[in-house]
């Protein structure tokens, strides 16, 4: 087996190691370094700017936990946005719900797709889907280019910086609640529990007084520093918590029960709320 291996320096106290059999791709795009590797554990390994952006073997939980949370929290979510996202993954479980017409992807690094098209098929299979449109876009100047369009808007970000810091701020937030319908919501990523304290408490607070509800919640990520990671959701008119059955059952993390256990937060959590 081979001596070499991917290491992300989640911060400057703690990293996360996996075998590499082999390097697949590497280049730097307009906007950031992209790797991707062939790992021993968790198959194939997208990398942005040194960090893990998703595996063959554990996609499926940050995927469906930023869509499905907040696409059931929607009694009739029609039309999407997803800003961020290049390789797919949100895009993927977005169109197994029944009720959607129209997904949108604005990204704006066009070599994610091409990479994750390329490397990750699974990943990026619902990009080709006829109700998706797929915009080489900044995702800010999408949002504030469209008031009133969306039922649902999902930030499948990378880290707070870089190319994704105006993701994280007030300004944005107030843009994606323009771009939300009456009774629209939103949903973001946003980091580790044990090591973002302070982002999660901010990013928390702005979406807070931005949105009547705002809802934090969170899934285990393996591959994701530390393992636990949340997602911020502010919503309109609908609570998380009044969700009483799943619309879509083709789901490997997801459920009812995950859904409402989701929400509820450790102590230590709960602080930060
Ligand atoms: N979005 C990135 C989540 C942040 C991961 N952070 C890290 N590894 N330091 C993932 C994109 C998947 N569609």
């Amino acid at each position: 087996q081979s001596n070499l291996w991917f290491t992300e320096l989640q911060n400057e106290n703690l990293s996360i190691g996996l075998r590499i059999e082999k390097t697949i791709h590497s280049e730097r795009t307009e906007f950031q370094q992209l790797d991707v590797y062939q790992t021993a554990q968790y198959g194939k390994l997208l990398v942005l700017d040194g960090c893990v952006m998703t595996t063959d073997k554990d996609e499926f939980v940050y995927h469906e936990m930023l869509a499905h949370v907040p696409l059931h929290t929607h009694p009739n979510p029609k039309s999407v946005l997803v800003v961020g996202g290049g390789d797919g993954g949100i895009i993927r479980e977005v169109i197994k719900h029944p009720s959607v017409e129209r997904a949108v992807l604005a990204e704006i690094d066009g070599r994610v797709i091409e990479a994750s098209k390329t490397y990750f098929p699974q990943i990026a299979a619902g990009l080709s889907d006829p109700r998706v449109d797929v915009q080489v876009v900044d995702g800010i100047r999408y949002v504030e280019e469209h008031p009133g369009e969306f039922d649902v808007i999902l930030i499948d970000s990378t880290d707070p910086v870089g190319p994704a810091v105006g993701l994280f701020s007030k300004s944005f937030y107030e843009s994606v609640h323009t771009a939300l319908k009456p009774d629209g919501l939103m949903a973001a990523q946003t980091e580790s529990p044990f090591v973002n304290q302070e982002l999660i408490r901010r990013v928390y607070g702005d979406v807070a007084r931005t949105f009547p509800i705002a809802k934090l919640y969170v899934a285990f990520v393996p591959t994701y520093p530390t393992g636990m990671w949340s997602f911020t959701m502010g919503s309109k008119v609908h609570r998380p918590e009044d969700v009483k059955a799943v619309r879509v059952e083709d789901t490997k993390y997801y459920n009812l029960g995950i859904h409402h256990a989701a929400l509820a937060l450790p102590n230590f959590v709960k602080e930060l709320v």
